[in-house]
């Protein structure tokens, strides 16, 4: 007996990881839900997907708007509802100003992102999730942000040492449910965050990635992916992630 499609519910499918993890998990033959704000990349992106092995369903939703969610999460069409992988990816940096120049909307922009959106989602499907059990799995979008303080990190930073901890928690309350929760933690990887960080600023982009070897899109999906398809005993609870020409640097040191 063949089993049942599984399906994966990704947040921020229009770009980036999300996109490339949306298409990761179509092309094995999983059922995608994938989400954004930008309804034209999502038509364009059911549009790619017709015909890979496993069905896509695209719908707007904006991760901040808590009601949008719950009714997004109930209204999923029959063949989509059973979640067994949430992908909280949505997300975005902004103002890489230092803290004391920064517009405090900014920071809101963020919180609301990174942190209220991704508890919405995840208030929503847990019931499934928990209903799935065994072998299902929340996989969160951290950075080595939220663990390494650096420079116009602020608000960014600390809203992804929320999602690690955050994570940690749920694995806490999910025991014995069998839903595995990881942090998956990237470094430098290109996409199209830096121009959303920059407010559209392309140059500032493309110097950043210019001259070295970032992550790309892809990279991260296969994590993903291969987080999500573990053996159900095993839980990765933390996976960083860096570009091999990326490192620390030393500590900062004020001098007279
Ligand atoms: P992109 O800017 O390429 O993609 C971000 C995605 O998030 C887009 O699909 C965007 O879709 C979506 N998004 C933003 N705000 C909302 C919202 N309010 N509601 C729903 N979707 C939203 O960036 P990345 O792919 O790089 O970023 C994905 C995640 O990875 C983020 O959480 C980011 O913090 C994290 N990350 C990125 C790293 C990097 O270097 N690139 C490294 C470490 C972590 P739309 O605008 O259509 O809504
Ligand atoms: C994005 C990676 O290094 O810009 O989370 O913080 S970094």
């Amino acid at each position: 007996m063949t089993e049942p499609a599984k399906t994966v519910f990704v947040t921020g499918a229009t770009s980036g990881f999300g996109r490339a993890t949306a298409r990761r998990f179509a092309k094995a033959g999983w059922r995608v839900v994938a989400s954004g704000r930008r309804r034209e990349r999502l038509d364009a992106l059911a549009q790619e997907l017709q015909g890979e092995a496993g069905e896509t369903h695209v719908m707007t939703l904006d991760v901040r708007d808590s009601e949008a969610v719950k009714k997004a999460v109930q209204n999923l069409p029959e063949g989509f509802r059973a979640i067994t992988c949430l992908v909280n990816n949505a997300g975005l940096a902004l103002a890489p100003e230092p803290a004391q120049k920064v517009d405090l909307a900014d920071w809101h922009t963020m919180i609301d992102t990174n942190v209220t959106g991704l508890v919405n989602v995840t208030h929503a499907l847990l019931p499934t999730l928990i209903e799935t059990g065994r072998g299902a799995s929340i996989i969160n979008l951290g950075s080595v942000a939220g663990q390494w303080p650096y420079p116009g990190g602020h608000v960014y930073g600390a809203s992804k040492a929320f999602v690690e901890q955050f994570g940690y928690n749920l694995r806490c309350d999910l025991l014995g449910t069998g839903v595995r929760v990881t942090d998956v933690a990237p470094g430098l990887s290109e996409t199209e965050f830096t121009l959303v960080r920059t407010k559209g600023d392309q140059a500032a982009s493309d110097r950043l990635y210019a001259g070295t070897e970032p992550m790309q899109p892809e990279d991260i999906a296969d994590q993903i992916f291969h987080v999500a398809n573990l053996p159900a005993h095993v839980n990765i609870n933390r996976m960083e992630l860096m570009a091999t020409r990326q490192a620390w640097s030393p500590f900062a040191i004020d001098r007279d």
